[in-house]
């Protein structure tokens, strides 16, 4: 089975199982696992901030940040389709308290132009904007990348009207290594920052949240609430330090990939694929309202899909399917798209 539904599928490498194995341990809530304060203090690093923490997951990190940045009856303005709003289960209401407030962008990019629209002045009637949220890249938008140009312009136009910028980096690693440039020049504008290790870098599990000592210490504090203080971590931290390390430079292969199945898809008849749009790991397919039966037609040929919405459907390259050919998926989609006549 070819699984392109999604990154999060990747399994761990030799490396990582060998170092999850071996890896030394304490009790992180007292912040005595040393791999834990390793892989915290090589993260900080690497997206150039005083402080990290290790999450569960990016749906932890993200939601800790609104917390963190946020209090009750804040507005938090993000893209309309972004992970934040769209995939977190409404926790920016139901765990901040805080308001969202969607902006509809381009391919996902939210830029200064379109903030400086939403933004309001201040009135008794209006709740308090506090926080923009940057997804990079952008996963709804089929992994599209805001740059930095782009993403600094926007950054200084929040801080300049006393908003906090919050970069939704789960796969802020694509977005560096398309643009040539190192994450931490990515997100140098922005106040945190929550990077996953569990999606195209295969750790197993866990992101983590990136910012100010002061702000990663009130983080710390949430994440224990939401029940996210994992004592032994090391030993899940420990692949995460692979993934940091060792797995940032081959993303260019997945993204290689993905751009190379868009190309084949394109020339196929039932289906649209514009691989001019693919800029990182993800290739969306308009399948003409046939999303639902040709995910099924795909699966029955040995080959996941994720649908995106009743029309579209969405494949992801990861490190597992890095020996498939996009002649290979291209054959398949042939196959199963004559199956559904
Ligand atoms: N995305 C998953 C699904 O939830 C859709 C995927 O398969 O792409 N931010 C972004 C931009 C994400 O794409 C995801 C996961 C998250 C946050 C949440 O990360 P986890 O799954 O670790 O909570």
């Amino acid at each position: 089975m070819i699984e392109l539904r999604s990154d999060t599928f990747t399994k761990p490498t030799e490396a990582m199982w060998r170092a999850m194995a071996h890896a030394e341990v304490g009790d992180d809530v007292y912040g005595e696992d040393p791999t834990v304060n390793r892989l915290e203090a090589d993260a900080a690093e690497w997206l150039g901030k005083e402080a990290a923490l290790f999450v569960p997951s990016g749906t932890m990190g993200n939601q800790l940040a609104v917390m963190t940045h946020c209090q009750g009856g804040d507005e938090v303005l993000c893209e309309a389709q972004a992970h934040i709003f769209w995939s977190e289960g409404g926790g920016i209401g139901r765990l901040a308290g805080a308001q969202p407030r969607p902006i509809s962008a381009a391919d996902g990019r939210l830029t200064a132009e379109l903030l400086r629209a939403a933004l309001r002045d201040s009135d008794i009637h209006y709740p308090p904007s506090r926080l923009v949220c940057v997804e990079n890249t952008h996963n709804r938008a089929g992994g599209r990348v805001t740059d930095v140009p782009t993403f600094t312009e926007l950054a200084d136009l929040a801080h300049a009207r006393g908003l906090a910028v919050h970069v939704d980096g789960a796969r802020i690693a694509n977005a560096a290594v398309k643009l040539g440039v190192a994450p931490k020049e990515l997100v140098a504008a922005a106040d945190s920052v929550q990077a996953c290790l569990s999606k195209g870098l295969c750790a197993p599990v866990g992101s983590v949240l990136a910012g100010s000592r002061e702000f990663v210490a009130r983080a710390r504090r949430g994440r224990k609430v939401l029940g996210g203080g994992m004592r032994q971590a090391g030993i899940l931290a420990a692949a995460g330090l692979v993934a940091l390390h060792e797995m940032v430079g081959r993303l260019a292969e997945d993204h290689a990939l993905a751009r190379a199945i868009a190309e084949e898809l394109a020339g196929l008849d039932g289906i649209a694929c514009d691989p001019e749009a693919v800029e990182t790991n993800m290739v969306m397919v308009d399948t003409r309202g046939r999303a639902a039966p040709l995910v099924a037609a795909l699966e029955r040929h040995g080959l996941r899909a994720d649908h995106n919405g009743p029309r579209r459907l969405r494949l992801v390259t990861h490190r597992d399917v890095a020996g498939v050919s996009a002649t290979q998926v291209a054959r398949i989609f042939a196959e199963a798209l004559a199956d559904l006549g």
